[in-house]
């Protein structure tokens, strides 16, 4: 008999609205909510079947290499859940695939975990409902709860201890809202500190840490209200000022966390300098140098040009809204 197979899709997604500070980090419990928007181009493709593995352990092939340790080892905690859940004993093959460089700050954990909490659950043949998806991506990574849907999408801090209120949901698919998401990479090759460790330092030392988990809810509100107004300055101001307390809070914490490089610096200047002459243009930045500009869409290629010749852009690219987490193949 051969075992079920289920491939699944999912696209990274960008927070408008800062997750940054764990209230719980075995159960990936955020301190606060988030507020993101799901990419169309840019994710992971992810097939999963509980086949024995390689007999003692998950077979885990990440980008067409076997992964890290460190990856493998990040994919069988979460499948141990999945198959505890299913009744399952049986070792895995997964293999999955990024369109984005792997911890790169492109998020590439969020869409992994998205896709792999789908695929899996469908290989096990476990029928789980939306919010139970984006609790179970929540495990593997914070920001994959998010990414289990398209479009823009709020995840909620939630009050239980054990986390089953802590679900991202949809606010609003984002068609017919023309805006567009222009990533300025500024580096190659992987960020200096994870998330969850910077994270960790930073709540633990930095002395602006409460002050930034104060703030999220008023920027959670504002955010809101501006995607339901279609109002993409209101939007992007609440996506900088976010961006901006978020590393602050981490630059002054003991010691100091600084994902900038001197591009990341130019880009936030190209940015402002483009607004100042008319474009609806407003950038983020998220665990890494990169800068991701959010922008109406009639003004993307401009704005891609303008970041392109930036001194230390190394290329740009452009993603539109996209869909959720979702099967793409079962046998
Ligand atoms: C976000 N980031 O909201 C924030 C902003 C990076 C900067 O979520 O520890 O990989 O796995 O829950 O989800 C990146 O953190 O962290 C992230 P874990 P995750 O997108």
């Amino acid at each position: 008999m051969t075992a079920a197979t289920a491939t699944a899709t999912a696209g990274t997604n960008i927070a408008l609205v800062k997750y940054w500070g764990k209230r719980d980090e075995t159960l990936n419990l955020p301190a606060t909510g988030s507020l993101s928007l799901t990419l169309d181009r840019l994710g992971t493709r992810t097939r999963v079947a509980f086949d024995g593995g390689d007999g003692a352990r998950d077979r885990v092939t990440l980008d067409g290499a076997p992964a890290a340790e460190k990856v493998a080892t990040r994919v069988t905690l979460f499948l141990d859940r999945v198959r505890a859940r299913a009744g399952i004993a049986a070792r895995a093959t997964v293999v999955t695939d990024n369109s984005v460089p792997t911890a790169s700050g492109l998020a590439s954990s969020a869409s992994g975990f998205a896709a792999l909490a789908v695929a899996a659950t469908g290989a096990a043949g476990l029928a789980l409902a939306p919010t139970e998806l984006s609790v179970l991506a929540r495990l593997g990574s914070g920001s994959a709860a998010r990414s289990i849907f398209g479009g823009f999408v709020e995840m909620a801090r939630g009050a239980r201890a054990d986390g089953t209120d802590a679900a991202a949901h949809p606010l609003d698919a984002g068609d017919g809202w023309n805006v567009r998401l222009v990533v300025a990479i500024t580096a190659a090759g992987e960020k200096a500190l994870g998330s969850t460790a910077a994270m960790r330092r930073t709540a633990e030392t930095s002395p602006y840490y409460e002050a930034w988990v104060r703030g999220v809810d008023g920027d959670l509100a504002a955010a809101r209200a501006a995607i339901a107004g279609r109002d993409l300055a209101a939007l992007g101001a609440v996506a900088e000022r976010s961006a901006m307390r978020m590393h602050a809070s981490a630059m002054a914490a003991d010691p100091p966390i600084l994902y900038w490089n001197p591009a990341t610096i130019a880009a936030i200047s190209r940015v402002r300098a483009l607004r100042a002459e008319g474009a609806s243009a407003f950038f983020t930045i998220d665990a890494g140098p990169h800068v991701k500009v959010l922008c109406d869409a009639r003004e993307a290629e401009a704005v891609a040009a303008a970041l392109a010749e930036t001194p230390g852009v190394l290329r740009t690219l452009i993603a539109a809204p996209g869909s959720g987490a979702r099967i793409v193949e079962s046998a």
